[in-house]
């Protein structure tokens, strides 16, 4: 792109809800403020090894995990961003125990704000990528002010997502269900340039698989089954040809995933049936980009879209990625199942 024809991510943003015919521009303008919370953000997380933010506040949020400052700055940010706008009814957040409200000064709206604010903190003081995960949902109740009802939706309905990876450069992706789009953040004029216009997972995929294989042990013998396949493949030769790669940061290995292929996993275990990723602001916005990008998600029987969801922070299986990889790993999870 030259320097004189940029495309801002306020300038996708509203050539895209022009698609939409009767948008109002509330929608739009949860995602412009999603966009400048993600610079805020951004601009932390690049100083944090510069600024006494590392490290871990001795707090603990509903997970039971220490909570890193980064993650309380995030939550401030995205929650100062979008409390006072009247778009929203209430948001979710990794960080926070039950529904958060809009203030009663404000006006509320019709949508739903789920997040991760920020994801991979534990990675912080090790400078490796972490990320912002979100999506937008529509108000489904007659609740002015928002309801469990307008939260735990299953991802089908999801209106739009995105994730913001902090990394060697800042990088928002986003959905509205036309396709998958990348702005990298240009620091030096603060605005998200379109670097990665319609986004489609490589087909065929880089032999890529992501998973913990420490937890090896433990797995089911379905995916220790399709693990080994990858790595052994069918014939003599030995190999399946796969490289692993694993950063323990989600919105990095799945970042990774999109724009390589291959497939990220982080399965149930003996210890975790229902894995460690959480399904509303985690895996469903994932997995709305994967299918956008023509590649799939399942927990290893449903497609995590299809997922009605029972609680906020309810945990689930997540397989994702190349359609392909993603299937196969289905099939072989399918055929294990009966085994010990
Ligand atoms: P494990 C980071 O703590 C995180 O929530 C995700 O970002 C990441 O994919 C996962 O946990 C890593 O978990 O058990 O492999 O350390």
């Amino acid at each position: 792109m030259s320097e004189t024809h940029i495309i801002t991510i306020d300038r996708h943003i509203i050539e895209h809800e022009r698609k939409h015919p009767g948008a109002r521009g509330a929608f739009s303008n949860i995602l412009t403020d999603v966009a400048l919370a993600a610079k805020v953000i951004s601009r932390k997380v690049n100083m944090a090894g510069l600024m006494d933010i590392l490290g871990a506040t001795g707090g603990e949020n509903v997970q039971g995990e220490s909570v890193q400052k980064l993650d309380v700055f995030a939550q401030e940010v995205i929650y100062r961003a979008m409390d006072h706008t009247g778009d929203l009814c209430c948001m979710v957040s990794e960080e926070w125990d039950d529904i958060i409200p809009i203030p009663d000064k404000f006006p509320a709206g019709d949508y739903v704000l789920v997040f991760d604010p920020l994801d991979g903190s534990s990675n912080i003081d090790v400078n490796v990528s972490i990320g912002t995960v979100f999506a937008i949902l529509r108000k489904v109740s007659n609740e002015e002010r928002g309801s469990l009802m307008d939260c735990l939706q299953p991802g089908r309905k999801q209106l739009a997502a995105g994730y913001v990876v902090y990394g060697s450069s800042t990088m928002l992706v986003y959905t509205t269900g036309n396709g998958v789009h990348g702005f990298t953040l240009d620091p030096s004029i603060g605005e998200f340039i379109l670097s990665h216009p319609d986004i489609r997972i490589p087909d065929p995929p880089s032999r890529i698989y992501s998973v913990n294989e420490a937890y090896e042990p433990k797995w089911s013998p379905g995916v220790q089954k399709f693990i080994d396949h990858l790595k052994r493949g069918d014939g003599d030769s030995g190999s399946g040809g796969f490289s692993s790669r694993y950063i323990g940061s989600l919105v990095s290995d799945f970042h990774r995933t999109l724009l390589r292929g291959g497939i990220f996993m982080y399965p149930g275990d003996r210890s975790n049936p229902e894995g460690k990723l959480r399904l509303l602001y985690e895996a469903s916005p994932l997995a709305m980009l994967a299918e956008q990008a023509g590649g799939r998600a399942t927990d290893g029987r449903r497609d995590i879209l299809d997922i009605e969801p029972e609680s906020l922070h309810q945990r689930t299986p997540l397989l994702i990625g190349s359609a392909d990889l993603v299937t196969q790993a289905q099939e072989f999870l399918a055929e294990g199942a009966g085994e010990g």
